[in-house]
């Protein structure tokens, strides 16, 4: 994995140096925080526009089940990935996201988080 990531880094810098990767820059929840209380959307910030018809957010609780709703909307002219979450009692949840970048690069991580008890 590490090494198909490599791969499509070069390729994008060799071909589109207009554009770069999208990349995650931060998130909300943050990326291995502990936020007090549910929180009613995970927003994902890349480094660069992503499509939002081509990228997929998963966030599951610790036995595997989906606790995110709907399909993510991006904001912010595509740099925000948003997807609204069930009510989530304490706990660790896991985010996996995949995203292709408006110059068609895919991207994935992931990454957890924790609601206090
Ligand atoms: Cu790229």
């Amino acid at each position: 994995m590490i090494r198909f990531i490599v791969l499509v880094v070069a390729a994008c810098l060799v071909g589109q140096a207009a554009f770069a990767h999208a990349f995650l820059d931060r998130a909300s929840p943050a990326v291995g925080s502990e936020v007090s209380g549910s929180p009613p959307t995970l927003n994902l910030t890349y480094t660069e526009p992503v499509e939002p018809l081509f990228s997929t957010v998963e966030v599951t609780d610790a036995n595997g089940a989906r606790v995110d709703e709907g399909r993510p909307a991006t904001q912010d002219d595509g740099r925000v990935l948003s997807v609204k979450l069930k009510t989530l009692p304490p706990g660790v949840y896991a985010v996996t996201w995949h995203v292709t970048s408006v110059d068609t690069h895919k991207t994935e991580g992931h990454f957890t988080f924790s609601v206090k008890r």
